[in-house]
């Protein structure tokens, strides 16, 4: 053992004081799709996306059906295997989003980690039953290891009390939604997702401090470890550390050097179940994305059609989400054929909100103007003109399209924005079904993933929900499915979450080929309307913004200009503003920003005269 293991007490008292469920729902889609159509249940069924096997019932597993297998083989293993298309992810996403509310009535802390998981810390509430507990000490289900813990700070009680929680939770959900998961009862979250898995489906598992070590230890490899990702993993084999010992006996010291100080002291403690991350509550996503992948385009309006029929995708996923974005990001993969090799790159660049504004903004099924549409696609195009050179050969094996920089529509009915604004913050039900008939032809598969789940601090490749059993068999799958031969793969949906950790389950999808020298991209916290945060200021005229396009991160073009419209403020309305009022009008902003901003309370910005009672700003609240 070295210095940090001897210098960690396992069973310290500051370790335990939390309780952690973390949920997992069995077969997710399967579980939805049987209950929308009932007789699938006495049939081993696949969830089916492109030509793979996302997810079966259990039934279909009896027969040795796995997550993300291809079909065919699928068929083969069990040829009455029913197939369900699983590429529209709408009820799945409406279930998640019951199922996420419904855990809501035991702890405002609930953390979603993609579609079917949820961590929830009920700390509080199990300090509450404490007090009205008698002091009996029994489980809920099943234990993992020693059921006679002998820590003295109180957390067998505690994780007793939590288990009958967990085990009120999957009734709730059961019983509302008809729906059955599996739980985890522990002090960490990383725990508590590995034992989830332990006794399944319908089970749930509790586990103690004392059998930490040996849970962890258990693993097989690193990889299996919730927070070692794919780049972690390959330094961690250069440096000869396959197992989860391997890692516990590791020198810390080169660990530090070839990981970097935090993340070293992260895994290494990850390797004993150490684990202090909280429960973090889940918020909007920081973006929202669509990816298309295939064996080959290399023409340019091929490529076209393609984002075209992304955009529409993703412009009605927008819609439903009721946010604006303030900028718009490209991401190609091209592939080397002499290298055999494919890499992604990335290109964004920011965008009018008056694109969604509501004279801009139909319905659902027409969620932007034919003219916002356009100008969209010419923008979408002229990024990807900075990533591929037309002028000579190129092959594409993937394209994408992502919404970031979201602003809240809402900022108040009495605020001048949300007089210009044009207010469409309507939360519509999207059904892709309903989509029109040009998008509904093609092959849709998207990965929905909800924000801030990756666990891996360093890795910038995208990191889905850690379940490395699912993880290690997607990558031996893919370099099988991807070579120069690679067969068409799903779209998948990304999302980043607010924390800026981006996430994708869909693995399976360019693993292998890729080289994950994908720029990052400018991924910031949700800004508030009118806080200081980049992407508020907004060039005028429109027109000269839509050029506006910048090679990695995205272009605040704020500095350049004469006037800067608001940002979540028509453009249209404010550049047909004379000069005096826009001055006027910006004035009043600011001011209302620090009062609102808590950067800008925080920073003490110098504005800070109160708006003249004569201002426009004044004259149109009094005039609404
Ligand atoms: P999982 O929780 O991994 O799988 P599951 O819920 O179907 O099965 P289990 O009982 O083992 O928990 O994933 C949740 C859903 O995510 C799953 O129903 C289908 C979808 N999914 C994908 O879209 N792509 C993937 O690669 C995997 C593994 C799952
Ligand atoms: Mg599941």
């Amino acid at each position: 053992m070295d210095d940090l293991a001897q210098s960690v007490d396992f069973c310290a008292v500051n370790n335990h004081q939390r309780t952690i469920i973390h949920i997992d729902i069995d077969c997710f889609y399967a579980q939805v799709e049987m209950i929308k159509n009932p007789a699938l249940r006495h049939c081993p069924l696949g969830i089916q996306q492109k030509n793979i096997i996302v997810t079966s019932n259990y039934l279909a597993r009896e027969y040795g059906i796995q997550k993300c297998m291809l079909v065919s083989e699928g068929l083969q293993l069990c040829p009455q295997l029913v197939l369900v298309r699983g590429e529209d992810l709408h009820d799945y996403r409406q279930v998640s989003a019951k199922i996420t509310s419904l855990l809501h009535r035991f702890s405002p802390q609930v953390e979603k980690l993609g579609l079917d998981e949820n961590f929830v810390d009920v700390t509080n509430l199990v300090a509450e039953r404490l007090m009205e507990s008698k002091g009996e000490e029994s489980v809920d289900g099943y234990v993992y290891g020693d059921l006679n813990e002998k820590c003295e700070c109180g957390c067998k009680k505690r994780l007793c009390i939590g288990s009958y929680i967990a085990g009120e939770m999957r009734s709730e959900i059961c019983n509302v939604l008809g729906i059955t998961s599996c739980a985890g009862i522990t002090y960490n979250k990383l725990l508590a997702k590995l034992v989830c898995t332990i006794h399944k489906p319908n089970k749930q598992t509790t586990i103690f401090p004392c059998s930490s070590l040996a849970l962890v230890s258990g693993l097989q490899n690193v990889r299996g470890i919730p927070g070692i990702g794919h780049r972690t993993h390959e330094t961690l084999q250069l440096l000869g550390i396959n197992s989860v010992t391997d890692l516990q006996n590791s020198n810390l010291a080169s660990l530090q050097k070839a990981l970097g100080n935090d993340l070293a002291i992260y895994i290494k403690k990850l390797s004993y179940g150490i684990d202090d991350s909280p429960v973090k509550q889940t918020g909007k996503p920081q973006s929202i994305g669509l990816e298309d992948g295939f064996r080959k385009i290399c023409v340019e309006s091929e490529v076209k059609d393609k984002l075209f029929t992304l955009l529409q995708r993703l412009l009605k996923l927008l819609f439903e989400d009721g946010r604006i974005p303030g900028s718009i990001r490209v991401t190609v993969r091209k592939y080397d054929s002499t290298q055999k090799h494919s890499h992604r790159t990335s290109r964004q660049c920011n965008i009018p909100a008056s694109l969604f504004s509501s004279g801009a903004c139909h319905n659902k099924n027409e969620p932007v103007s034919p003219k916002s549409n356009e100008k969209l696609m010419t923008l979408i195009m002229q990024l990807f003109h900075k990533m591929v050179d037309i002028s000579k050969p190129f092959h594409l094996t993937l394209v994408g399209l992502a919404f970031t920089k979201f602003q809240e529509r809402k900022t108040g009915k009495s605020s001048i924005s949300s007089f210009l604004i044009n207010d469409i913050s309507v939360q519509s039900v999207l059904n892709f079904r309903s989509v029109s008939s040009e998008a509904d032809k093609m092959e849709y598969s998207s990965i929905y993933q909800s924000p801030h789940i990756s666990m891996e601090k360093s890795d910038l490749e995208p990191e889905p929900s850690p379940k490395k059993t699912r993880r290690d068999f997607v990558c031996s799958r893919s370099n099988v499915q991807f070579s120069s031969e690679e067969e068409d793969v799903p779209i998948r949906m990304m999302c980043e979450g607010p924390s800026g950790d981006s996430v994708d389950n869909a693995l399976w999808a360019d693993r292998g080929l890729e080289s994950h020298n994908e720029q990052t991209v400018g991924i910031q916290t949700i800004p508030l309307v009118g806080s200081t945060s980049s992407g508020v200021t907004r060039k005028c005229p429109v027109d000269s913004q839509m050029s506006s396009c910048s090679s990695d991160t995205a272009h605040d073009v704020s500095n350049d200009i004469e006037f800067h419209c608001p940002h979540n403020v028509d453009a249209d309305v404010f550049c047909a503003l004379p000069h005096e009022l826009k001055k006027e009008l910006m004035h009043a902003w600011r001011i209302e920003r620090n009062e609102t901003s808590p950067i800008s309370q925080s920073k003490k910005v110098t504005l800070c005269t109160k708006p003249k009672q004569t201002s426009i700003y004044q004259y149109l609240i009094s005039n609404k």
